[in-house]
């Protein structure tokens, strides 16, 4: 098209001189247009090329996306609603254990404090029984019956100062509603001392010292420990620091086959604090969370318990700087005032953390925890109510006071 166009004025050149170079220098231009243009045109055709091309990626991609995604999402439910089953029959047994384990609580707690029991609420039913109205001479029973449960006469006073100052304001004639407003101002006295009753065993590594004087149930205490703190996911170490006897090795060495923790002991009449020495090793090494020491940390001469204590808080010290100290004092609660007297005692010559009462399931007078929490304001930590390894109850005062008045 183009050169019949220049043909046709080719002819004109003959009649317009000059019109020739004109013509051909415009053809060339024009051709030049065209073949940028040509070029242009590809360039934008690549271009669309590449555009297609990446956006049919993008929406490849995208689809393979949604895919993985709701493949992930369906997954995702799936594995959620397997966790819920999961857990509503996870929760199911574990309220199950936990039902079983407070079950198991209060029945040990009740039958080990029946005489307790019999001592306190039996006798305080029968004086309200005999009585018609409230009045002195009732107030004045109920204040022996306290006493005779070794209560003490500071804390008997101040309980039945708070039920006569009660008595008066609520004006109770009926002796029947006095027993629950005793119990309640007895737990109430006992919480008042604000002490921390449980034992932290969140915080480790823990290091536990374990004394009182002989045969008040140390060593069982510590095999009842063991595999209570074993049973709430922790490990344990026992410490023989108590190297006086062959024998008190040997029977350490029984409880910790019987509750499942390791032991660390040496031969009888070794020092007590190299032994402590090789537990911290043993300890560090194994990332172990509670250790638990044996003593014979005996008051048959103060000096010699003293010396004995701070050589092992020294070693500890030094060697395990990291770690927390419990000192726990076992007494027997057969002993009565002789029990309350050794806490006495013992919190003159060592930081007693906590008290451990055992063997209450052999006496009337559990009364000894007021004193040993108002006079000395030291924590019960644990009562020791049976022999058998599960037979040791973490002290509370609700609990506590609630099994010896139902
Ligand atoms: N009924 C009863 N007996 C207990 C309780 N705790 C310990 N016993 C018994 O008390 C006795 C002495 O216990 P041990 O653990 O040997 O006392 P210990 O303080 O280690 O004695 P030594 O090492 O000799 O100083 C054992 O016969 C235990 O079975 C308890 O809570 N209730
Ligand atoms: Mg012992």
């Amino acid at each position: 098209m183009l050169e019949s166009f220049f043909n046709k004025f080719k002819k004109k050149d003959k009649e317009e001189p000059g019109i020739k170079e004109k013509i051909e220098e415009t053809k060339e231009s024009v051709e030049k247009d065209l073949e940028d243009i040509k070029e242009e045109s590809k360039d934008i055709q690549e271009n669309i090329d590449h555009l297609k091309d990446s956006i049919e990626e993008n929406l490849n991609s995208t689809e393979e996306k949604e895919d993985i995604d709701n493949e992930s999402r369906v997954k995702d439910l799936n594995s959620a609603e397997e966790k819920e089953v999961e857990e509503v029959v996870e929760t199911e047994e574990v309220q199950e254990v936990k039902t079983e384990e407070k079950k198991g609580f209060f029945n040990n707690l009740f039958s080990g404090l029946q005489k307790t029991r019999d001592n306190i609420s039996n006798k305080i039913d029968s004086a309200l029984a005999r009585y018609q109205k409230v009045d002195e001479e009732l107030f004045e029973e109920l204040e022996e019956i306290l006493i005779s449960a070794d209560i003490g006469v500071e804390s008997t006073m101040n309980i039945m100062d708070e039920l006569e100052d009660q008595v008066k304001l609520k004006r109770v004639k009926d002796p029947k509603e006095v027993k629950s407003m005793l119990m309640n101002i007895m737990i109430e006295k006992l919480e008042e001392a604000n002490l921390d009753n449980s034992m932290n065993i969140k915080d480790t590594p823990l290091i536990m010292l374990v004394i009182g004087v002989n045969g008040v149930g140390k060593t069982t205490t510590i095999g009842k420990l063991a595999s209570k703190y074993k049973n709430e996911g922790k490990s344990v170490t026992l410490v023989a620091a108590d190297t006086f006897r062959a024998a008190a090795i040997e029977q350490l060495n029984e409880w910790s086959n019987r509750a499942g923790v390791d032991i660390i002991s040496h031969q009888e009449g070794a020092d007590p604090a190299s032994v402590v020495f090789d537990g911290i090793a043993s300890a560090k090494s194994k990332n172990t969370d509670i250790l638990i020491c044996d003593t014979a940390g005996r008051l048959h001469n103060k000096k010699n318990l003293m010396n004995e204590l701070e050589k092992i808080h020294r070693i500890v010290d030094r060697e395990y700087p990291d770690a927390r100290k419990e000192v726990l004092l076992v007494v027997d609660g057969t002993t009565g005032q002789n029990a309350i007297l050794q806490v006495k005692q013992f919190k003159e010559v060592a930081d007693i953390t906590g008290v451990v009462i055992t063997k209450l399931d052999g006496t009337a007078k559990g009364g000894m925890v007021f004193p040993i929490e108002s006079e000395f304001n030291i924590p019960i930590k644990y009562i020791g109510v049976g022999e058998q390894i599960d037979q040791l109850m973490e002290f509370n005062p609700k609990d506590f006071i609630s099994a010896i008045f139902n």
